[in-house]
């Protein structure tokens, strides 16, 4: 098969007409405020909020800082219960606040925490639940729901990939205590870097807002041990204007799903997970898990890839509990998390993905599997 000649990499940023990044910015000058809760970051806070349909917000300058606030104004201690299957930043965060982060493991129907397992992780230092909605695929927010209720925790949701999901037409921001959605350069949505948490209880804002910006109240009171993680002014622009195009960048990424699935649905070997009925989509991912006994293992399919110009990616490979640095976590009773995480294959998936590209993609992988 010819090798295609652009690489295709696993994602690509959407990027507006530059002409309306140039007049966006114009403010900016205008203005002389480029940082420090500036107008068009209050601006970008409202519009968002609108958009995504939840009353309280605070806009960070990346996720990972957002999340590590939430946790501060949260208050918690101890340890968190959590998945290995994430990014990084989930447990960092955890770790960074010298809490202690007890993995959970994941179901197979949807790759997230796994509600049977929680209770038993459940001590004296628990103080919250933290899930993940990977690939932007909702967590079973009901069963953790009555999990924290039961044993009074607070739910911290790491919502970074799941930017406008909705679950039985609520948003997936309103589930929990709080939720980080990342806004970076990745993901469906972005403000080149960002994050943003919403949250029910609108006192935990005040907090969250001081808490970026240095635990200042006002200019003679610091009443918490806050950093800098305030957006700026160039990031809002982005977002603001980016929140122009998000429907039809979500609606592109449905079209290339369905075609993904349509195509690699009867390929043995090749296992995809199923839409849950009910759930707003906003296409973040496409995983697929590659069972070896079928042919090729996710390593060789992953190396092979490369030398047809595609760039897929092993998120989440390693599992967090794996890391070096968490090296006092041992993975053996994450049996579902170890099995996903060396099997699975995230393809690339971006607005700007051609019909012909996903066929390519879906071709060399059915040569490479079957074969
Ligand atoms: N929680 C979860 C569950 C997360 O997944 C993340 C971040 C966070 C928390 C933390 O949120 P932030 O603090 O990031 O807001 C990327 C992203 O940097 C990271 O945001 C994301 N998750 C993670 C899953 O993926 P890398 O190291 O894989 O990115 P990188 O630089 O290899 O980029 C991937 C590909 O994208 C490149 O091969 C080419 C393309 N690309 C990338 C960028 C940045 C572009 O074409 N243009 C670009 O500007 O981490």
């Amino acid at each position: 098969m010819k090798r295609i000649e652009e690489p295709i990499y696993i994602t690509r940023p959407f990027l507006p007409p530059i002409e309306e990044y140039y007049e966006g910015i114009k403010t900016i000058w205008e203005n002389q405020y480029l940082t420090n809760n500036g107008p068009i970051v209050r601006e970008f806070a409202e519009r968002l909020k609108t958009h995504l349909k939840v009353k309280n917000m605070s806009l960070f300058v990346n996720g990972t800082l957002a999340l590590d606030c939430a946790i501060k104004a949260l208050d918690l201690k101890g340890e968190i219960i959590t998945t290995p299957f994430t990014f990084a930043a989930t447990t960092h965060c955890i770790a960074n606040n010298q809490i202690k982060p007890v993995f959970c493991d994941i179901s197979l129907k949807d790759y997230n925490i796994n509600v049977d397992s929680i209770e038993s992780l459940i001590n004296e230092n628990t103080t919250a639940i933290m899930p993940v909605h990977v690939y932007g695929t909702p967590c079973d927010v009901k069963g953790i729901e009555k999990i924290a209720k039961k044993y009074n925790l607070k739910v911290l949701y790491d919502a970074a990939h799941a930017f406008g999901v909705e679950v039985n037409g609520k948003p997936i921001g309103e589930y929990g205590d709080m939720s980080m959605f990342s806004l970076h350069s990745t993901k469906v949505f972005h403000s080149i870097e960002g994050g943003a948490i919403v949250c029910k209880d609108e006192a935990y804002i005040k907090k969250m807002e001081a808490l970026r910006n240095f635990g200042i109240y006002n200019e003679e009171s610091i009443e918490l041990i806050g950093t800098n993680a305030k957006m700026n002014e160039f990031q809002a622009t982005m977002g603001i204007l980016n929140l122009k195009y998000v429907d039809c960048e979500i609606e592109k990424r449905k079209k290339i799903t369905r075609n993904y699935r349509s195509i690699l649905k009867n390929i043995k070997g090749i296992r995809l997970l199923d839409e849950i009925e009910n759930v707003k989509y906003s296409y973040s991912y496409f995983p697929i898990l590659i069972e070896k006994e079928f042919g090729k293992s996710r390593d060789e399919v992953f190396e092979e890839l490369k030398k047809f110009n595609i760039f897929a990616r092993k998120y989440f490979y390693p599992l967090c509990s794996d890391f070096t640095c968490y090296s006092q976590n041992k993975s053996e009773t994450l049996l579902n998390a170890q099995y996903v995480s060396e099997n699975i294959l995230t393809l690339p998936l971006y607005g700007q993905l051609t019909e012909y590209q996903v066929e390519y993609i879906c071709n060399v992988l059915k040569i490479l599997i079957v074969a």
